[in-house]
């Protein structure tokens, strides 16, 4: 027995059940204890999408997703994928290799400082220093990737270390941990705050996507007849068709949903979290704001709660409710604005025009995956688009990321959520930019006989900031590109490519990818000018600056 042995039983301890990543020389004798483990070692063909898949397991499951890579080049591919997990508050536990610390017969060879290098990337970053040690940090170090706010955790375990003889150890059983729930006076207080509202509002946050969270938020919800919105990572979190969504906050100020919110005197801001973009933006003016979080609000220049109902989330709004339904003749003087909102947000969705409008492809993704198909949004103008459009009924069925906001993550976060869902429809939206920073994981996709469909959207171009420069007066310069055959690209990975060639086309291309099965690439061109038609022209039409 060595130290690879003790930490692969820590983590068969934990119920890890598969690890993503790059090995290098330095993690052999890790691999040789996972060949002897039933934990199945899942190559990918670049650290930084394994990182994005094992922080999406955490963000699905709500358990660390883990992730391997070797010292120096591979821990650092690990950087953006710890930072995506940082700001998303997603649990995973990263492991790298590196050179012996007893003696350096390589001198300085391949070696970074990785700790110090995870320390502002981590919730916590380790080196282990002695086999004996190993099953009392493994198990700190899931303990802290998991509890609120959940995050990522890096252990470096040198190779001298890992092949070091070590006693047999009994691992750290796991137990569960219930947070403490809000304070009496605490709820006393919001309730009495929301029953005072004329004109309440509630706001779904990033962490109101919690695994756990979604049947006592609905609940909640469903109790109050509150009309809700939600920020792009909290959408999905309340289930059903409730009747009382308003929309999604895909921008700060003055898109349709911003008239709920310029109309409410309360916000009850549920889960928010200033990784976020701003949902919308306070001011010296504006309603009152109440967060209920996990934890106490973070203070920014754009939100300042007045008022905070702190403690597990869900316990809490259980007994909030329980203070509260019944008694709020005001919950639903918001409603009258919800058609007009959900009227605007679906205009032109079904206009066949050729290439395709960003309003057109969310409403024919949304017709053929089911309620609990999951699409995996990439970084570009598209997700825009899908968070505001794209219609949710079931908790983590839209992932994107407006926390890092990193290209790239689309193709590895989907491949993650095929990989815990196979029954469920699974698809990635990327760009074309966003899908070639990791496109070379389409072959762990075939590898894997994952059943996943890739929608690309192309315009040649870094669209996103090509629109950025047009609204803010520059030129058009400098963000076109030319791109590959995508359908003979795929081809060439021995995955299924087709090509939507008419603006009626893409909905059964889609249908026909997902029942051919197996991994199948859809491209599309796409027609950004409703971009600059919609989110500028129409919004600031509709709401000119310095509204009430
Ligand atoms: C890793 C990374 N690099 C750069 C950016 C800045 N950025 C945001 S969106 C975008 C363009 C995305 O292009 P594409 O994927 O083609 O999507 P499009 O906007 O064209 O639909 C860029 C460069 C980023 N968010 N992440
Ligand atoms: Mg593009």
């Amino acid at each position: 027995m060595n130290g690879a042995d003790l930490l692969v039983a820590a983590l068969e301890n934990e119920g890890v059940t598969q690890i993503f990543g790059v090995p290098g020389e330095e993690n052999l004798d890790v691999v040789e204890a996972l060949r002897r483990s039933k934990i199945e070692l899942v190559l990918t063909r670049h650290e930084q999408a394994a990182a994005f898949m094992a922080a999406t397991h955490g963000r699905l499951t709500g358990k660390p997703g883990v992730c391997l890579a070797t010292l120096g080049p591979g821990a650092l591919n690990f950087t953006t994928g710890a930072a995506y997990a940082l700001l998303g508050a997603m649990p995973m536990v990263m492991i790298t290799g590196q050179k012996g610390i007893l003696s350096r017969k390589q001198a300085g060879f391949q070696m970074v400082d990785t700790v110090s290098t995870m320390t502002p990337l981590t919730k916590m970053t380790r080196q282990i220093v002695s086999p004996a040690t190993i099953p009392a940090i493994v198990r700190d170090a899931f303990r802290v990737a998991q509890q609120e706010r959940p995050g990522p955790v890096h252990l470096e375990l040198p190779e001298d270390i890992a092949g070091a003889d070590a006693l047999p150890m009994i691992p750290i059983p796991p137990h569960p941990i219930d947070m403490p729930v809000a304070q009496p006076a605490a709820l006393d207080r919001a309730a009495e705050m929301i029953r005072g509202a004329q004109r309440p509002l509630i706001m779904l946050g990033a962490a109101a996507s919690r695994p756990r969270l979604a049947a006592a938020l609905t609940d909640f919800v469903r109790r109050l007849q509150i009309p809700f919105f939600n920020t792009q990572m909290g959408k999905g979190s309340v289930a059903g068709g409730s009747g009382l969504y308003m929309g999604t906050a895909a921008l700060s100020e003055r898109d349709y949903v911003h008239d709920a919110v310029d109309h409410a005197d309360l916000i009850i801001a549920i889960g928010h979290d200033t990784v976020e973009k701003p949902p919308f933006l306070m001011g010296p003016t504006g309603p009152t704001v109440l967060h209920v979080g996990y934890l106490p609000a973070v203070v920014e220049e754009v939100f300042f709660p007045h008022a905070e109902l702190v403690g597990d989330v869900g316990p809490s709004l259980t007994l909030l409710a329980d203070r509260l339904e019944g008694k709020l003749p005001n919950a639903g003087a918001l409603l009258p604005l919800r058609a007009e909102i959900l009227r605007h947000i679906e205009d032109r969705a079904e206009e066949s025009r050729y290439p395709l409008t960003p309003q057109r492809i969310v409403h024919d993704v949304r017709q053929v995956i089911p309620e609990d198909g999951i699409v995996c949004l990439d970084n570009g103008m598209y997700k825009i688009w899908f968070a505001r459009n794209y219609r949710t009924r079931v908790a983590n069925t839209l992932l994107l990321d407006n926390a890092l906001a990193t290209m790239g993550a689309g193709l590895p976060s989907a491949i993650m959520a095929a990989l815990l869902n196979p029954t469920r429809r699974v698809m990635a939206v990327c760009g074309d930019g966003g899908f070639m920073m990791n496109s070379q994981e389409l072959e762990t996709a075939v590898r894997l006989r994952l059943n996943l469909v890739v929608l690309i959207l192309q315009d040649n171009a870094y669209g996103m900031i090509r629109w950025k420069q047009g609204v803010d007066g520059f030129p058009d310069f400098g963000m076109t590109f030319g791109n590959p055959d995508f359908v003979a690209y795929a081809q060439a990975y021995g995955a299924q490519g087709s090509r939507v060639e008419t603006a009626d086309g893409l909905a059964p291309a889609l249908n026909a990818a997902f029942e051919a099965a197996g991994v199948h690439l859809v491209t599309l061109p796409v027609d950004y000018s409703e971009n600059m038609r919609v989110l500028v022209k129409e919004l600031h039409a509709h709401a000119p600056k310095g509204r009430p």
